[in-house]
């Protein structure tokens, strides 16, 4: 599959082997097995210098994290899906899973500012923002998920029976919000955008992320190709209709709709346009396919969700059986909106229509319900499969990828009856 970030990639290499893109913390190790992936070799590329070892942070989420709310994995929480039930459409703030490499800082609105800087400028000058003059540029309000590429991860273990790293989410690392903001390409043009900016990247002001190993990555930051900056990419200062809350990037965090999350930065601080390609470790050795059924140095740098759904029910729910219940769920993808959910009460052997209540979104999900009534005391499983407005539906496995990214095949939710 040639995407255009796939090309847009192979450019890039073939940019860093002649020496003109740049790579902060990222292994030269990784940039050779990338540039063997796309075909690319032969010139020395520039050497690196190895990242500095720094000390490592303990995790921490300021908002209460209540476990009927939420299901904590190290640093990170995740939603229990049977919290959305009768909630609306947009996943409230104070159940809107976390994902935090590191921990959360807490930082005031009136110290803040953005730096957008580098040579994709057209005076090569810093140029700063505010929050009051983020707000003095029109405010635009969009509606759109966010979602860890890794959510469903538990899955290829649970289900497939394959190895994996990274944390185990079940279906619950997605949330969908309101949010308000500028949009980037308004700060990028004032900041004085230049004709020769390729590459955007946003830098998160919370502490290092230094692996299980040890290794200081430097501060979260993935480079956007400029085509994505430039079209529907916002900085949000407010969700749901409140200020960014402390845990999802106040005062101002990135957010990059349909993309995997990572590329949504959080407490943003400065901004790097380049006229350079741009390699992070987290389009390098994080956030590609890795694996048997994947180029030896891995996909493109991922970009679009994939496609999932959901019951608003716990993992081995109990429920009383000969009574009948309605039951739902939420089904999503990044590829359009979804336009047909079907269901299986009866582990895959038949199948039905589910009820859609919201039209087909755009990097939205939709809410569904059905009726079932248990017949029988036991063990039932439950099925929902998804079918978005490019035709794709959700398939019964999902090809492995060794850090277990954008699972997207149906999952079999077992229920008790009694
Ligand atoms: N600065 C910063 N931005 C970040 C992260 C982070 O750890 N630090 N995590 C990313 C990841 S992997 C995801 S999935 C989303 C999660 O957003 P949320 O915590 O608001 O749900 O934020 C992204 N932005
Ligand atoms: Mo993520």
């Amino acid at each position: 599959m040639r995407t255009p970030e796939t090309a847009y990639d192979r450019r890039r290499l073939r940019q860093w082997l002649a020496g003109e893109a740049r790579a902060d913390g990222v292994s030269r190790r990784d940039m050779l097995r990338l540039l063997a992936a796309a075909g690319l070799a032969g010139a020395a590329p520039v050497a690196l210098s190895a990242p500095a070892a720094a000390a490592s942070t303990a995790g921490g989420i300021v908002k209460p994290l209540p476990a009927d709310l939420f299901t904590v994995r190290g640093t990170n929480a995740e939603t229990r899906f049977a919290s959305l039930a009768g909630t609306g459409y947009h996943t409230p703030n104070d159940r809107f899973f976390v994902r935090n490499h590191t921990a959360t800082p807490v930082l005031s609105e009136a110290d803040w500012k953005l730096t957008v800087w580098g040579d994709g400028l057209t005076h090569d000058r810093p140029v700063e923002f505010s929050l009051a003059d983020l707000k003095n540029l029109p405010a635009v309000s969009r509606s759109a998920f966010v979602e860890c590429a890794g959510n469903g991860r538990s899955f290829f273990t649970s289900q497939q029976g394959q190895t994996v790293s990274g944390t185990a989410w079940t279906l619950g690392a997605i949330g969908a919000a309101r949010w308000r903001g500028a949009r980037l390409a308004d700060v990028l043009k004032r900041a004085g955008l230049s004709r020769r900016a390729v590459d955007v990247l946003p830098r998160g002001l919370d502490a290092d992320y230094v692996t299980a190993e040890g290794a200081d990555l430097g501060r979260v930051r993935r480079p956007l190709p400029l085509s994505k900056a430039l079209d529907d990419v916002l900085l949000a200062y407010e969700m749901n209709g409140e200020p960014l809350p402390h845990d999802h990037g106040h005062p101002v965090r990135v957010l990059v709709p349909s993309w995997v999350g990572i590329a949504s930065i959080k407490w943003v601080g400065d901004i790097q346009v380049s006229a350079r390609p741009l390699y992070t470790p987290w389009n390098t050795d994080f956030y590609r396919l890795f694996g048997d059924a994947h180029p030896d140095g891995g996909s493109a740098p991922l970009t679009r969700q994939t496609i999932k759904s959901a019951w608003e029910l716990d993992a081995q729910a109990t429920l009383t059986a000969g009574v009948t219940h309605r039951l739902t769920g939420r089904s999503w993808s990044g590829g359009g909106g979804v336009v047909h959910v079907e269901v299986s009460t009866d582990g895959g052997a038949t199948w039905t229509a589910a009820r859609l209540h919201d039209a087909p979104r755009r990097d939205g999900w939709v809410r569904w319900s059905t009726h079932w009534r248990p017949a029988s005391p036991g063990p039932h499983t439950l099925l929902a499969r998804a079918t978005d407005s490019t035709g794709r539906t959700q398939p019964d496995a999902t090809v492995h990828n060794t850090q277990g990214y954008l699972f997207d095949a149906v999952v079999r939710h077992v229920v008790n009856a009694v």
